[in-house]
């Protein structure tokens, strides 16, 4: 029999493990995806992909803050290549559920580190870092040895997490990795993040079944690049000939209004912010009606200004170059969910 390669893919319901489970299967690989046991399992991102019935694709039941469970896992599934892409991974829920957070997006990584330094330490392991560690900002564009200072629970259980992968490697030889992605987004985005919300809201309102996006802190500048393309450098960071540390970053920053305005460009309506002091209210440039508003319950209490990423060393080391622009992206976006808002529903 030849010789298939196996990959472990936990969070196999969010955004990046559905794309990364199809990226693997398309490689020939065999995947073991683990789901959270819920009263409702939501698969709808491998459902929308394709990939839900693959013969290759194995789902299973996992809670990452479970230790044996981590160790079982592990044991039976004998992967060669171990995904940590399952997290708390909404910044703003961080600082309501700070605890929960650590447990679940911090230790839960060192589980399964410790699953594999006691199960078999030649698997190799990636963990899903964030540009939410760089924080408040020391240097621009932020790069691989630029100085972290997170700003939330979220930005902190992942600079544990990072440096607990670097610490393993470097304690017990474990072919650990961290990349270090930047904002990245795509149609299978969750609806509580900006783009996702922004782009769906502008589809209701587009469709007549919504009035007013309402947002919190439009000046925000995130560095946005497409989901799909992420999870190819998260593969090629593992066939790397040692182990290391990337950033995944498009070198491109723009403001949240930034993003409005593009997704309502993506349905022909131009914004004007010219009618209140801080532009904090956006009307159509044709009706002047009042379509985007500030609600400051969206604020966070610290915020992250400005993330720009410089990936030249992925780009170097692993070949790997983000090429969809952010307006295709957007555009993407905007017309999934216009499709699914016409079809009367939406993820
Ligand atoms: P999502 O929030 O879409 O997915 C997170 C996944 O983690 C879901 O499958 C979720 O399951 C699962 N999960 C949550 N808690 C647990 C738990 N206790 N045990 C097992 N699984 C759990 O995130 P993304 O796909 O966007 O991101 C993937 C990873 O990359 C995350 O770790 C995120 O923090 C990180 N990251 C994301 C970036 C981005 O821009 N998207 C940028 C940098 C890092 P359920 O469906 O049941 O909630
Ligand atoms: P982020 O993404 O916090 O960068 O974390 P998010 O889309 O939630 O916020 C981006 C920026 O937009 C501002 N903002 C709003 N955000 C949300 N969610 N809802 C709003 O109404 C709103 N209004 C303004 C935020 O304040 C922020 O500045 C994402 C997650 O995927 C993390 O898991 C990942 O690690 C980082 O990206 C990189």
């Amino acid at each position: 029999m030849q010789n298939i390669k196996k990959a472990l893919v936990t969070g196999i319901t969010g955004q990046d493990g559905a794309y990364l489970a199809e990226l693997l299967l398309d490689k020939g690989y065999h995947v073991t995806g683990t789901y959270r046991r819920t009263s409702s399992v939501n698969f709808w991102r491998i459902k929308e992909l394709g990939i839900e019935s693959h013969p290759n694709l194995q789902l299973v039941e996992y809670d990452l803050t479970d230790l044996g469970s981590s160790i079982r896992l592990m044991q039976n599934v004998q992967p060669d290549e171990v995904y940590n892409l399952a997290a708390q991974s909404f910044v703003g829920v961080s600082f309501e559920q700070p605890v929960t957070t650590a447990e679940i997006t911090g230790v839960g990584a060192v589980h399964l580190l410790e699953a594999i330094r006691i199960v078999n330490p030649k698997i190799r392991f990636y963990q899903a870092s964030t540009s939410e560690m760089f924080g408040k900002v020391q240097a621009v564009p932020q790069k691989e040895d630029t100085p972290f200072y997170p700003r939330s629970p979220y930005g902190v259980a992942k600079l544990y997490a990072h440096w607990m992968t670097v610490n393993y490697r470097e304690s017990y030889g474990i072919f650990g990795c961290s990349g270090i992605l930047f904002n990245h987004e795509s149609p299978l985005r969750g609806r509580e993040f900006v783009t996702r919300k922004i782009t769906d809201s502008v589809a209701k309102i587009h469709l007549g079944q919504l009035d007013v996006l309402e947002l919190g802190n439009l000046d925000a500048k995130r560095d946005w690049g497409f989901a799909r393309e992420y999870v190819e450098g998260m593969w090629r960071i593992l066939q790397a000939d040692h182990p290391d540390t990337y950033v995944l970053a498009t070198n491109r920053t723009e403001t949240v209004r930034d993003f409005v305005n593009m997704a309502f460009k993506a349905v022909d309506v131009a914004l004007d912010w010219s009618g209140s002091a801080d532009n904090e209210i956006g009307t159509c440039k044709k009706t002047g009606k009042v379509l985007v508003r500030v609600n400051p319950k969206f604020y966070r209490p610290a915020e992250v200004e400005l993330l720009i990423g410089d990936p030249a060393k992925a780009q170097k080391e692993l070949g790997w170059k983000p090429s969809t622009t952010l307006e295709q992206l957007c555009q993407m976006m905007v017309e999934a969910d216009l499709r699914r808002n016409q079809a009367g529903f939406s993820f």
